[in-house]
This record gives C-alpha cells, sequence and structure tokens, in this order.
C-alpha cells in the first residue's frame, strides 16, 4: 500500500512559523470543506468508515495521533506528529483515528461537501465496493 504524507514547506523566521496551502498547488483537490477534531477523549478510536468519492488531507496542526489505513488488503498506521505534514486518504481507504494527545488538534482539508450517503460505515460493504471497483477498473 501506497502511504501519500506531504511535507508542507514551512515559512520560518524570527517571529515564528507559517504554512499556508492552497488548492491544486500543495494539495491535489478543490478543497470544499474543512473540519477539525479537539478535546479527543483518551482511548477513543475515531472514523471506522471509508467514503464512495471524498478524498482529504489530514494535519495533525497541534499535539499527535494515529491514522489507521486499511485498503482491503493490507493495514498501515501513520503517526502524525507534526504541523507541516499532511497524510493524503482516498475515497477507497478505511480509517480510524486513534492514540490522540490530550492537546491534538486533528484538521482535515476535504474534496467535497458533507453527505452522509457518501460514507461506508459497514466494513464488508466496504470489503465489496473494492472489489467493484477492481472488477471495473476503477
Ligand atoms: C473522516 C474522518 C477523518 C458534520 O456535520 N459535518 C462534517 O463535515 C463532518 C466531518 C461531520 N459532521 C457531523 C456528523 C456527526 O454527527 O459531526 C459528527 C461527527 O462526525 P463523524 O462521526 O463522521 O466523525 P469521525 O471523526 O468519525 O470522521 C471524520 C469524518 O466524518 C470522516 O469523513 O474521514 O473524520
Amino acid at each position: 500500500m501506497q502511504v501519500i504524507k506531504y511535507m508542507f514547506q514551512p515559512h520560518g523566521d524570527e517571529r515564528g512559523q507559517l504554512v499556508a496551502l492552497e488548492e491544486f498547488k500543495d494539495i491535489p483537490f478543490r478543497i470544499k470543506r474543512v473540519y477539525y477534531m479537539y478535546d479527543t477523549v483518551p482511548e477513543v478510536i475515531r472514523g471506522h468508515h471509508a467514503h464512495r468519492a471524498l478524498e482529504q488531507i489530514l494535519i495533525c496542526i497541534h499535539g499527535s495521533c494515529k491514522i489507521k489505513l486499511d485498503n482491503g488488503k493490507e493495514k498501515k498506521v501513520v503517526p502524525l506528529e507534526k504541523p507541516y505534514e499532511g497524510l493524503y486518504v482516498a475515497n477507497n481507504m478505511w480509517r480510524e483515528m486513534y492514540d490522540f494527545s490530550s492537546d491534538a488538534v486533528l484538521m482535515v482539508l476535504a474534496s467535497e461537501l458533507y453527505d452522509e450517503s457518501d460514507y461506508i460505515r459497514d466494513y464488508n460493504e466496504f470489503l465489496k465496493f473494492i472489489d467493484e471497483k477492481v472488477v471495473l477498473g476503477g
């Protein structure tokens, strides 16, 4: 499984750091939505779903967390610990977010507006979705 982690360019000077993200330049899609999670309860695991079409970049802009990616065949755990790194998560990837530090803020840049019908929340349905994509050559 190929994990795509972007290392964004911080603009640092004596005042501190600044990271700027532009769609189609630093981010490979049009950014239609931004959301973030914080005050995550220790031991909690978020996610447990995939998406039919949504692409996202996950950036832990404060603190740290881990992302487990599962493409139906392979699983990989990716730590996010720096505010200048972004993990690309494609639609066809089951994801779980966990091990949040108490100060973690996980920000997500999303290619689509919120749409509950885009979620695949059942793991067997996800495996079927992946198989159908392979058959269709997607
Ligand atoms: C994903 C991972 C990384 C909204 O009203 N609008 C939104 O844009 C989002 C993302 C959520 N919500 C509502 C829906 C639920 O009532 O916020 C509540 C929590 O959402 P959810 O349980 O889906 O959160 P996570 O952390 O399990 O998953 C989220 C995203 O939903 C998902 O697309 O890939 O973060």
